[in-house]
């Protein structure tokens, strides 16, 4: 019999201070044995710097992001706004806290190697698990498709990931599949951090989503104070777009 174990994961905060600091006291509050951070840490502007020192504080298992990547890549792979980002970020962060986010693994295996977490996939924080975006919304992927992107030891029977900023769980082939949501922009109308609590009992493991709200007058202020930032960011904190996908899942009756 497996031993017992709690791990706590949470992934896309994406610089929110202000949702990291909330987020982090409940987990501290569940008192995981370990914590996984899967990337894109500190792309964003609701104080990076902040939101970095809170990160490390945490001592957690670190994969890569493909934001993370982002610090560091060359001007000539970047959009208009992410070298803006880039370059205000490079002011906000140390240079070796900026290289090392860019450069950590992509994938880390924990629990005797019955769990493996990643930012997209297990070979690419920029491709996504189980769904795709298709330029207007999000589909969601097929087995076959799932199948294609899971070339990992047996030993696996869960595989944690973030990226598409949405909470999702699929069993497949008799693995758990989790998308943990995302500490920053959420994209079902509902402003509030995620994180997911991963827990093996009696050899069963199980996942709970968890919903956090954040002081979001507090990260607003900060946004519109910051000297260089676009301000366009504002909305997706406090008013997150809703996803169609999404909207029988918060139907509330009338
Ligand atoms: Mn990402």
């Amino acid at each position: 019999m497996a031993q017992d174990i709690s791990i706590a994961v949470l992934t896309d905060v994406h610089g929110n201070a202000f949702a990291a600091e909330e987020v982090i006291a409940d987990i501290r509050k569940a008192q995981p044995d370990i914590i996984v951070n899967l990337g894109d840490q500190v792309w964003g502007q609701a104080n990076p710097a902040a939101a970095l020192e809170l990160q490390l504080a945490l001592n957690a298992v670190e994969v890569r992001g493909n934001n993370d990547e982002r610090l560091i890549l060359p001007t000539h792979q970047l959009t208009p706004a992410h070298i803006r980002l880039q370059a205000w970020l490079a002011h906000q962060l140390p240079e070796r806290e900026r290289e090392r986010l860019a450069t950590l693994p992509l994938t880390a295996l924990l629990a005797e190697e019955s769990v493996l977490a990643a930012h997209g996939t297990p070979a690419s924080p920029w491709d996504s698990l189980l769904f795709t975006w298709d330029g207007q919304a999000f589909r969601q992927r097929s087995d076959h498709e799932v199948r294609e992107r899971l070339d990992i030891p047996s030993s696996v029977e869960v595989v944690v990931v973030g990226h598409m900023h949405r909470e999702e769980v699929r069993m497949l082939d008799g693995r758990l599949l989790i998308n943990v949501g995302p500490l920053s922009f959420q994209n079902d109308g509902d402003p509030r951090a995620r994180w997911a609590l991963l827990t093996r009992r009696n050899n069963a493991w199980s996942v709970r989503h968890r919903r956090v709200a954040f002081n979001y007058q507090a990260c607003a202020a900060w946004i519109r104070s910051a000297p260089g930032i676009d301000v366009s960011e504002l909305e997706l904190h406090l008013h997150p777009v809703t996803d169609p996908l999404l909207v029988e899942e918060v139907v509330t009756a009338p």
